[in-house]
């Protein structure tokens, strides 16, 4: 593709001066795999794909880009699931890749802090925190690629929201680069710090839309001194309830993850993933990963997985049940869970409905959102999965096998809608922990409209008048 003509030749040679000619990209051969989301829902087209090197080149580059009106899209691991990190179309927006920027800047174990740069990887982060005998608590399956910064303009959620919260839960501190190319040093790793409004969390979970985060100050917690997993078959969504809330009356502070999986999920995951074999002896239509940890020493949670699960298999909820004996069969439990997304990927097309509902609603949800898919398109194949524990269950749905893939595609916002229906009536949200990305701004007016909505858009005029960051992603219009 040739340099975009609304954009001057000269606005690309001062770019270039900004962060030498290896940190821009023109070539379209090059460009590719920032224009294309992981979920290849989204193609977008860019002139140019810049690489800071650090906070002062991004600063630079934000002051060109404001005054010339040119857009841009952050991007990290480009991981998104909502099309969060893809440019437009237009070819007008100029895509600023932060995965240069990553240095791990400190790390005290006093303080239990780390201070880490936006392109850092979420798991170099957590190797870091490891490194300190503390654990970063965040863990997510694209962990390995996706970056601090996306996380924290995503408040990524993931497997340990149960117990340690969203991302937004794991900052003190944060620098961020603004529209008009200022920098805000928030870098603070204060426990307390009541001095007006709280910054930090306008940014985290905005989605770059309202400043460019290029750093962060996050909590570590005490490392883990046991760990202990099992995988069970239960007998229904409301039995895997009722054994989460066996764990949390037994021991709330160890459960570490409670994840829940449907039967023709696993299946899928069993078919299309080599190396994932079911440690039961058959297979059940609902399954449950429990993981208990401490950092309290002879802890006995071993013990605990067996009290509570006898127990709830007397009851008839648990079928059968495999407790990891090593870390590699702990892995390997994990391997079923974490691989839902490529198995879903490998089978088809798939509708994600990334949804919450209060904890105690999540069996309406699954029973509720299955009838009413299952009757919207005889021989879809629902496979609800994810955070049980924290009420967020991914409601995906993926193609009957005999439907061509654009004939499904062509029924996503049906399909989306039924889910929504559902959700409404449960108290819950249409977008749990994947934020709304450029997939879901058409659902905010319905869903947070009025005076939320009307405040978040006051608050995107106020530090992006101009519109340059993150165009068209969260917002219908401001
Ligand atoms: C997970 O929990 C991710 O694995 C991805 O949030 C969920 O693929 C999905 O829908
Ligand atoms: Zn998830």
């Amino acid at each position: 593709m040739m340099p975009d003509q609304s954009v001057p030749e000269h606005v690309l040679d001062q770019l270039r001066m900004i962060v030498g000619a290896s940190g821009l990209i023109t070539a379209p051969g090059e460009t590719a795999g920032y224009l294309e989301d992981w979920r290849r829902l989204y193609v977008g087209r860019s002139f140019a794909v810049v690489r800071p090197a650090n906070t002062d080149e991004l600063a630079q580059i934000m002051r060109l880009c404001h005054a010339h009106g040119i857009a841009v899209v952050p991007q990290g691991g480009n991981t998104s699931m909502v099309g969060g990190a893809t440019p437009s179309p237009s070819g007008t927006e100029l895509v600023i890749s932060l995965s240069r920027m990553n240095r791990i800047r400190a790390i005290d174990a006093i303080d239990m802090t780390m201070t880490v740069e936006a392109g850092v990887t979420l798991r170099a982060a957590q190797d870091a925190a490891t490194g300190q005998g503390g654990l970063l608590p965040l863990s997510i399956g694209s962990e390995g690629s996706a970056q601090i910064g996306g996380v924290l303009s995503t408040n990524a959620g993931g497997n340990n929201t149960v117990r340690y919260g969203n991302a937004r839960d794991l900052v003190l501190g944060l620098e961020v680069v603004m529209a008009d190319g200022q920098v805000w040093n928030g870098l603070r790793r204060l426990r307390k710090d009541n001095t007006g409004y709280c910054l930090r969390q306008l940014f985290v979970g905005a989605e770059g839309t309202l400043g460019i985060i290029t750093a962060a100050v996050l909590k570590m917690v005490a490392r883990p001194r046991e760990t202990a997993v099992a995988f069970c078959a239960v007998a229904s969504p409301e039995a895997a309830l009722s054994v989460f809330a066996r764990f949390q009356a037994h021991d709330p502070a160890a459960v570490q993850a409670f994840e829940y999986m449907s039967g023709l999920g696993v299946d899928l995951v069993l078919r299309l993933v080599e190396g994932t074999i079911l440690p039961l002896a058959a297979r059940a239509d609902h399954y449950v990963l429990i993981e208990l940890a401490t950092p309290r020493p002879n802890a006995g949670l071993r013990q605990s997985l067996e009290t509570v699960l006898e127990a709830a298999m007397e009851d008839g909820e648990v079928i059968d049940a495999a407790i990891a004996e090593s870390d590699a069969q702990i892995r390997a439990i994990w391997r079923l869970r974490e691989e839902h997304s490529e198995a879903q990927k490998r089978a088809g097309a798939s509708v994600k409905n990334d949804v919450s509902v209060p904890v105690s609603s999540v069996p309406a949800l699954i029973r509720g959102a299955t009838a009413a898919c299952a009757a919207l398109l005889p021989g879809i194949l629902v496979v609800p999965f994810g955070h049980m524990g924290d009420g967020n269950i991914h409601f995906n749905l993926v193609q009957p096998p005999d439907m061509a893939a654009a004939d499904f595609l062509a029924l996503d916002h049906a399909i989306m809608d039924t889910v929504a229906e559902i959700v409404r009536t449960l108290d819950g949200s249409f977008s749990a922990e994947h934020g709304i990305g450029q997939l879901k701004p058409y659902m905010m007016e319905d869903w947070r409209g009025g005076a939320e909505l009307a405040t978040m858009q006051k608050i995107k005029r106020a530090l992006d008048p101009a519109g340059l960051l993150n165009p068209g992603k969260v917002l219908p219009s401001f």
